[in-house]
């Protein structure tokens, strides 16, 4: 019924969506089960910002994920879940056995004393327990806070802190390729700098030795082994907070995006359901991680507002070897298919060997999204995965915005090598120039914002709404700011060029180039560091870092200068992650500063791109001199 089938279509639709949102998410809106029926649509204002969706409306997100698809898809497989080592056997739960799971979850939850508004972290491998503990979170009220298990001891201080969790469900460890990551010892680390964790339930996945902490740590099994399978899920407003998914920004720390329930929701359904073109019958592959936005919308909530049957994968592109994407879009015979540009290229990267030997040809749908796809990757991806019979779906959207808003609609929007394309229905894209002054024309390249609220537009930052304010509505006043650069082309289509703030993008991942700073500076020999990225053929953006180390130590000894770098790479491992390394440091004289004392990353950036001719003005700096010392040392 909401779904648009023609270009046609489209157009109209995207039309009246602008002449009057409410009516239009209204329409999409009603679809859903309600306890209570809202009695506004929208109230806002980017000013403070206020944003408000389906005003005093009650319902709960799981009983439309679930409940509402009993009685026609109950045995439906609403979770095929694919393991690490193709060797496992694979597990399926359907929507009624998944209802069952997550209102056993909830029982436990309630048992240990969680409440409506309780904050719980989850820091888990890619099991399906993941998914019952998100859902059994929304189900009972509680904030889900979900923290990618690739992070550090650190990064999961930090976020569980920032939002005080009452809980954390984690495992003894996860399998990724040929590692075991020992998730229980990282959480009992990081479990001594934080207060507010009452309880830590355990899944036993690798079956790792651990310590379990009397009177805190329960395992799973245990609980869920004696839990009930009934639960009455809790009833939410529409504005009531559903997660909080930490992200980078510019400067410090991550932030907490907070998404509140009912325009989430609306918008995770419609957005899947026309971008990907689902029908019935589809088997749905996200490869992305739950710890991202990507797979809170598109592997779960997405899907299972629509009852669709999602794939969860808990491996990695190349284990056992490059083949392994394209062997379970064939085992599983997988329809529409969700992956990022990095996997696409460092695949292209392995040869055709690896993919020639399957069949992929239960394929309809192929997309993108995390980063700008080059060229060459999107062709790669249409002709040898797509075999030019799929549509290439380049997805553009952010943590903030919680879902899919410029990207073709699969079949309908006609596509173009690398652009976005058009927005979705209800959502008003412009561009501005420096000073905030509207780019009405085609053709222009500017700055990415929206002039209008979209259902799933963030609400706040978690503990600080001023944040929130400064980071993406006091750049121009009325508009929400992307951080991204953007061209529209002669026809209208947007192509998205990449971050304009200190926003780096490696494989996908966001990182602040101060929040990699930082790190770096806890080596005790490093003065000061400058992070910037560079262009990197697999990962999109690598990291180029340069320090100033102490004057007592010899820059001159190679052997230790080297063992230096690895030093620092192991620093930022532990305070962030391991994507986060640089993978390129140069130990400097000093940095381009100005008089007033900032790091001028642009030409920081010329120097780590190789564009030393054409530095720019330099002559605002307190020591130009610098500036060559630097490019004599660098490292390309
Ligand atoms: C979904 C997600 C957001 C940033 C965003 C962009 C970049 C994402 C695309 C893209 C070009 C795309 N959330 N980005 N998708 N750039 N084309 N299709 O990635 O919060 O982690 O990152 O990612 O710079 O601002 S995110």
């Amino acid at each position: 019924m909401h779904k648009i089938i023609s270009f046609e279509q489209y157009k109209q639709v995207y039309k009246k969506s602008v002449e009057d949102p409410e009516s239009f998410w209204s329409d999409i809106a009603d679809g859903f089960q309600w306890q209570k029926k809202y009695d506004k649509v929208l109230e806002w204002n980017f000013r403070d910002p206020d944003v408000k969706w389906f005003i005093n409306g009650k319902l709960n997100i799981t009983e439309n994920c679930l409940d509402r698809h009993l009685e026609k898809l109950g045995n439906k497989p609403a979770i095929i879940w694919e393991p690490n080592d193709p060797n496992e056997k694979n597990r399926t739960l359907t929507y009624k056995e998944l209802l069952a799971e997550v209102n056993k979850c909830c029982n436990i939850l309630k048992k240990y004393g969680v409440v409506k508004g309780d904050r719980i972290c989850l820091y888990m491998p890619m099991i399906p327990e993941l998914s019952i503990a998100v859902l059994a979170c929304a189900r009972i009220g509680a904030i889900h806070s979900v923290v990618f298990a690739g992070f550090s001891a650190n990064s999961l201080v930090d976020r569980i802190n920032d939002s005080a969790c009452k809980m954390l469900i984690t495992a003894d460890g996860l399998f990724r390729g040929n590692k075991i990551v020992n998730l229980k010892e990282i959480a009992d680390i990081a479990l001594q700098q934080t207060k507010s964790i009452e309880k830590v339930i355990v899944y036993k996945r690798t079956g790792s030795e651990i310590t379990m902490q009397d009177g805190r740590d329960v395992w799973w099994h245990d609980e869920m082994l004696r839990a009930e399978e009934n639960f009455i899920a809790e009833i939410m407003d529409s504005e009531d907070p559903l997660f909080i998914l930490y992200t980078s920004g510019s400067t410090g720390k991550p932030k907490g995006v907070v998404h509140s329930i009912a325009g989430y929701m609306v918008f995770c359904y419609y957005t899947f359901l026309n971008v990907f073109q689902y029908e019935e019958n589809d088997i749905f592959w996200c490869t992305a991680d739950i710890g991202w936005v990507t797979g809170h919308s598109y592997i779960l909530y997405g899907p299972l507002l629509n009852g669709a049957t999602t794939v969860m994968f808990e491996g990695i592109p190349t284990y056992p070897d490059a083949g392994r994407f394209w062997s379970v879009i064939d085992k599983l015979k997988v329809t529409k298919f969700y992956t990022a540009p990095t996997a696409i290229r460092s695949l292209m990267a392995s040869g055709l060997d690896f993919v020639t030997p399957y069949k992929l040809n239960s394929l309809k749908v192929i997309g993108s999204v995390g980063e700008p796809i080059n060229e060459e990757a999107w062709h790669w991806y249409d002709e040898n995965i797509g075999k030019k019979k799929c549509p290439v779906v380049d997805t553009w959207w952010q943590t903030e915005t919680g879902g899919i808003m410029i990207s073709p609609i699969a079949n309908v929007t006609p596509t173009k090598p690398t652009f976005a394309t058009l927005p979705l229905p209800g959502v008003q894209p412009v561009l501005v120039d420096n000073e905030g002054k509207e780019l009405t024309e085609n053709n222009v390249e500017g700055l990415l914002c929206m002039k209008f609220p979209w259902p799933s537009i963030i609400r706040t930052t978690y503990g600080d709404h001023e944040r929130c304010r400064l980071n993406y509505f006091a750049t121009f006043p009325n508009l929400y700011f992307t951080g991204d650069g953007c061209r529209r082309d002669e026809d209208g289509y947007y192509r998205i060029i990449g971050r304009v703030d200190d926003v780096l993008n490696v494989s996908g991942h966001r990182l602040g180039t101060a929040e990699v700073e930082n790190a770096i500076d806890e080596h005790p020999h490093i003065v000061e560091s400058a992070v910037v990225g560079y262009p990197h053929e697999i990962k999109g953006q690598g990291i180029y870092a340069f320090v100033i180390i102490e004057t007592q130590v010899d820059t001159s000894d190679e052997a230790y200068t080297e063992k230096l770098k690895k030093e620092i790479s192991e620093v930022v491992s532990k305070i962030i992650s391991p994507i986060a390394k640089p993978d390129k440091i140069q130990i400097v004289p000093g940095l381009p500063k100005t008089r007033s004392g900032k790091i001028m990353r642009r030409i920081l950036r010329k120097i780590a791109e190789g564009e030393m001719s054409n530095l720019g003005d330099i002559t605002t700096l307190l020591d130009p001199g610098v500036v060559e010392e630097i490019i004599k040392g660098a490292r390309l």
